[in-house]
């Protein structure tokens, strides 16, 4: 009898550690759209859209990533709060900087540095809220 129920405490664990995992992936894919490129525009929804450039061709070293976000009239807007979160996809949790939260310079743009520390693939995922609601993700990739 004792051992039946240690078996069924087994099973009952094991299938809590199954939904477990199973649920795992749903909270870690979110879904970056990739971007078109430098200069682009790419719309947020229908209310706002925006356009990234780095400062410099990005290189070894920090780079500026500069964001002008839009709102549907077309007029700047700077009530987003956007992230930034770099780092080699081949080399997961390497380089990886966390999310970063851009800072807007006096024009009103989102400014943030990316650190390319060593040649190869890297990729930067950006995260747009309004009010703390996620309105879009997007990733940039690149080569060095
Ligand atoms: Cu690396």
């Amino acid at each position: 009898m004792k051992h039946c129920f240690a078996t069924r405490g087994l099973q009952v664990a094991a299938l809590l550690l199954f939904f477990f995992m199973a649920a795992l992936p749903l909270h870690a894919e979110d879904k970056y759209e990739p971007l078109p490129g430098e200069g682009k525009k790419v719309a947020i929804g229908t209310d706002y859209s925006f356009v990234y450039k780095f400062a410099q061709k990005p290189a070894l070293g920090i780079s500026i990533l500069k964001i002008e976000v839009a709102d549907k009239d077309g007029k700047k807007d700077s009530s987003l709060k956007i992230t930034a979160d770099s780092g080699m996809p081949s080399m997961p949790g390497h380089h990886d900087s966390g999310e970063v939260e851009f800072k807007k310079n006096k024009e009103g743009d989102y400014v943030t540095p990316v650190d390319v520390v060593m040649p190869g693939g890297w990729a930067v995922k950006l995260v747009f809220r309004k009010d703390d609601k996620v309105l879009y993700r997007g990733i940039i990739s690149f080569d060095i």
